[in-house]
């Protein structure tokens, strides 16, 4: 008769599932992530737990006390990146994300109602999201950032085909043209596009962002420029605005965009 007794059971039954469950929960991840301000804490759990009843009265909470431009940064981006790295960690699934985009989006109404703004442009941004991409959130805070800093926009939206991105440079001739791409299946559009600028002698610097690109795909090209966060667009579209071109804004961008 075999004896069992000895025996270490956890050695050889190990639930390495249950083990990960224990160690990657949802509150684990969102307490290491989270903000630390207990008032815009408040608004970024609102969107990582997709409580979209509840997003705005945190967001006016905070509005009482914060500027919006950091509610919206320190607070409702803040929870959309936990959402990222839960997603990521295959603990939500596509409806999460949109439920929480969606109570993102909710906050970022409230919060944009309170910026403070001259009517008078600073210049005119073209932006839109790469040809096959739907990842527009990104792209929609830039936008805010650009529009409280005074620029005005023309929003293409998400899916946009190159050739209507360069139909509109030349119509409306703006001062700078932004691409997102969150794909790297759809990042190529903007080499295209910035080509076909150039070739009808457009000098208009093409801003490259999101996930997919980085600095020096976005700098692979003429025209090309980089942002890595919202908030870096300002100060850049401030320098253009200044005079600098393309290749300026390229050599001298750890500087203008500082610590933003
Ligand atoms: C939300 C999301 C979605 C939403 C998008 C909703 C929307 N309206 O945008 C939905 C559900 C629609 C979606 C769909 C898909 N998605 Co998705 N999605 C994401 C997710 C989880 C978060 C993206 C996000 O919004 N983050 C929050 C924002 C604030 O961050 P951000 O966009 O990066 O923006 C920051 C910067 O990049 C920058 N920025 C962005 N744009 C701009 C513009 C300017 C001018 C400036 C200056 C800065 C700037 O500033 C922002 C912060 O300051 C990412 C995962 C991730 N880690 O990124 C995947 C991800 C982008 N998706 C991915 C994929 C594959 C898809 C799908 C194909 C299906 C799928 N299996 O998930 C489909 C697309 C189908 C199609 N072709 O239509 C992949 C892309 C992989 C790749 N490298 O190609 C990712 C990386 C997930 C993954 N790890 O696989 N998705």
């Amino acid at each position: 008769m075999v004896s069992h007794k000895g025996v270490d059971y956890a050695k050889i039954l190990k639930r390495y599932d249950v083990q990960s469950q224990n160690e990657a929960s949802p509150q684990a991840i969102a307490e290491k992530m989270l903000v630390k301000d207990p008032v815009l804490r408040k608004v970024a759990e609102t969107v990582v737990w997709k409580q979209f009843k509840d997003v705005v009265a945190a967001t006016n909470e905070a509005l009482k006390t914060k500027d919006p431009l950091v509610v919206i940064n320190d607070g409702l981006v803040n929870g959309m990146e936990v959402v990222a790295k839960l997603y990521a960690d295959h603990i939500y699934y596509l409806p999460d994300i949109m439920m929480a985009a969606k109570t993102m989006e909710m906050g970022i109404a409230v919060a944009e109602k309170k910026i403070a703004g001259g009517r008078e442009t600073k210049g005119l941004v073209v932006m839109h999201v790469a040809e096959g991409d739907p990842h527009d959130i990104g792209k929609n805070i830039a936008k805010v950032m650009l529009t409280s800093t005074g620029y005005s926009v023309i929003d293409m939206g998400k899916d946009v085909a190159v050739d209507d991105v360069v139909a509109m440079v030349v119509k409306e001739k703006p001062m700078l043209v932004t691409g997102t791409a969150l794909m790297t299946t759809t990042m190529t559009a903007f080499p295209r596009a910035a080509e076909k600028l150039v070739a009808k002698g457009i000098k208009t610097p093409f801003m490259s962002a999101g996930g997919a690109v980085n600095r020096d795909f976005s700098e692979s090209f003429d025209l090309g420029i980089y942002s890595q966060k919202a908030p870096q667009t300002p100060p850049i579209a401030d320098k253009i605005k200044a005079g600098y071109d393309w290749r300026k804004i390229r050599a001298e961008w750890e500087n203008i965009i500082g610590g933003a």
